[in-house]
């Protein structure tokens, strides 16, 4: 089994679409490669109604699992909870905006079953205009974050921040992950590579958000990427211990 895993944060506009824009793509998947899928919903806090949203999505199916935080954690956080509930080997993180298409899943499981690697991870950054209209300040800060990552990890990585993607869930549960915030997807993927672990990108689009608001504080991210940046280096070349 697959486990998908959504942090949500006030996402009661996304989520109302679902059983139009996710639910009928994933099962089309699941027939064309037999795979079975869970779905994991991990509620962080959120100020409206989407738990309410999410817990009417349960009436209807039977494969859905939702986990509320009483107090907004982070999203890190909430991957963390949705991964201690997940049942499937393999586990893939998923954006609630769908921002990253739902149809792309199917992108990640033939990479796998191609490469048997341990974590397949979608970049927009592996081939020209994936992305759709981002900002240039947002651009900018992003990519030099990345090309500071890949020279510290000494890689050809080309995105480490994205959350669309699908991991065995074993290397995943022997890991001590730390962030609280975005930056989890960039320790993930730093400790995977920095441990000898197979990482295989995949060329995907990222989507203007349709529906909701941005919960993105860059300055704050930012300021969390140039930490991590620093726990890596410690530990990578001073072999300290990840602190
Ligand atoms: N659990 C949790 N999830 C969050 C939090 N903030 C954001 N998220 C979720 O993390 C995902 C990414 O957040 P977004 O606001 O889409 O951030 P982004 O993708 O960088 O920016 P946009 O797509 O432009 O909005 C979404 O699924 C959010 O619901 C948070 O504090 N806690
Ligand atoms: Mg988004």
């Amino acid at each position: 089994m697959i486990s998908i895993i959504f942090p949500l944060y006030n996402e009661r506009d996304n989520v109302v679409h679902y059983n139009a824009d996710l639910f009928p793509i994933i099962d089309e998947i699941s027939k064309k490669t037999g795979e079975r899928f869970e779905f994991i919903f991990v509620d962080d806090g959120s100020s409206d109604d989407t738990v309410e949203q999410v817990n009417a999505l349960t009436r209807t199916r039977s494969d859905i699992k939702v986990l509320v935080h009483q107090k907004n954690s982070g999203m890190g956080t909430a991957i963390k909870t949705g991964l201690g509930a997940s049942l499937g080997e393999l586990v893939i993180t998923m954006d609630a905006d769908l921002t990253f298409r739902p149809v792309d899943v199917e992108k990640l499981i033939e990479k796998y079953r191609e490469t048997n690697a341990d974590c397949i991870s979608g970049s927009p950054y592996l081939e020209k205009g994936l992305m759709e209209e981002v900002t240039p300040f947002r651009l900018f800060m992003s990519k030099s974050v990345n090309f500071l990552y890949r020279m510290l990890l000494g890689n050809g990585i080309t995105c480490v921040s994205p959350i669309f993607r699908l991991y065995r869930r074993s290397v995943l549960m022997e890991m001590n992950i730390s962030s609280r915030n975005f930056e989890i997807n960039a320790e993930i993927i730093s400790k995977l590579l920095i441990g000898g672990k197979k990482v295989v990108e995949i060329p995907v689009p990222l989507l203007k958000r349709k529906y909701g608001e941005s919960k993105i504080n860059l300055k704050k991210e930012i300021k969390n990427y140039i930490l991590l940046l620093y726990r890596i280096f410690r530990t990578k070349y001073l072999h300290q211990e990840w602190k």
